[in-house]
């Protein structure tokens, strides 16, 4: 890992990455409670809110929707991506290069690495070269490192995670976003094994406003540098509210309680 100025996703060390390509990786269900959230205008309105260090999309909204918000938003460029339609072993179709992010207002890259897929070894080889384009633009990398696949499905082991991070660190991330693996201890773990790379939790399905915040003052007090969540925002009513919460809980390292009488 060479030192990169991360600053553009980055405020006071830690990061708050909102997600915005369920559209692609889920499908229109994640949108069934929430319709109005289809129009990706919402989402970046959301992302105006000081908590939000960047939001990530894929390249087609981008290219529609990040020029009104350019002022106001930081771009996160999610450079591959599949549908939840794909019924094979775990792959990300690279759908961006990083030159075209880079034109099109790119302050950072995404890309997802399922290690222990089948196609683990193409997708690394893929990751080599997304990583070596986005430091010619100096833009940081995020990896969402999501160990899945034959043999795994969706794990969130504590040994898991720990390899995730590590995968991260190994192949040049800046950050690596991943699973909570289920306690404070294992999430310390997996931060520790990421070495100076930062680590952020991934947001996961809607949950209450006290479990999803508890977690993630866990994760915080593990080492974790933030969040990088969608469902959890933009699924709620007032996304606005979790997310004044969620700054006392990141920024300010508050407890849940705190957060949540502060924001009543
Ligand atoms: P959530 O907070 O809604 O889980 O979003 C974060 C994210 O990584 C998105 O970028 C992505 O679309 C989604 O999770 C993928 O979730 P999963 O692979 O667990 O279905």
């Amino acid at each position: 890992m060479i030192p990169i100025d991360d600053s553009p996703i980055v405020r006071d060390g830690k990061s708050l990455i909102l997600a915005m390509d369920h559209g692609l990786e889920h499908g229109p269900v994640d949108f069934k409670e929430v319709p109005e959230k289809l129009d990706p205008s919402t989402v970046f309105e959301t992302a105006t809110h000081d908590a939000v260090t960047c939001m990530a999309v894929q390249k087609g909204i981008a290219e529609g929707y990040y020029p009104s918000y350019e002022d106001d938003v930081n771009l996160l460029l999610k450079v591959n991506g599949t549908s939840n339609l794909w019924m094979g072993e775990y792959d990300s179709a690279v759908n961006c290069s990083v030159d075209y992010a880079a034109e099109i207002g790119a302050d950072a890259v995404g890309f997802t690495l399922y290690g222990g897929s089948n196609h683990e070894v193409e997708m690394a080889e893929e990751f080599r070269d997304v990583q070596e384009d986005a430091r010619k633009h100096d833009l940081p990398v995020v990896m969402w490192s999501y160990p899945r696949g034959q043999g795994l499905k969706n794990d969130t082991k504590p040994e898991v995670i720990s390899y995730a991070t590590r995968l991260g660190l190994e192949l040049g991330a800046d950050i690596a976003k991943v699973k909570y693996p289920g306690n404070k201890d294992a999430m310390a773990h997996a931060v520790k094994c990421a070495g100076d790379m930062k680590v952020v939790m991934s947001g996961g399905s809607k949950t209450s406003d006290y479990d999803f915040l508890s977690t993630v003052e866990a994760a915080v007090d593990a080492g974790a540098k933030g969040l990088a969540v969608g469902r959890n925002v933009w699924q709620r009513e007032d996304p606005t509210r979790i997310l004044d919460a969620l700054e006392l809980v990141i920024y300010e390292e508050e407890t849940a309680d705190a957060a949540l009488e502060a924001t009543e």
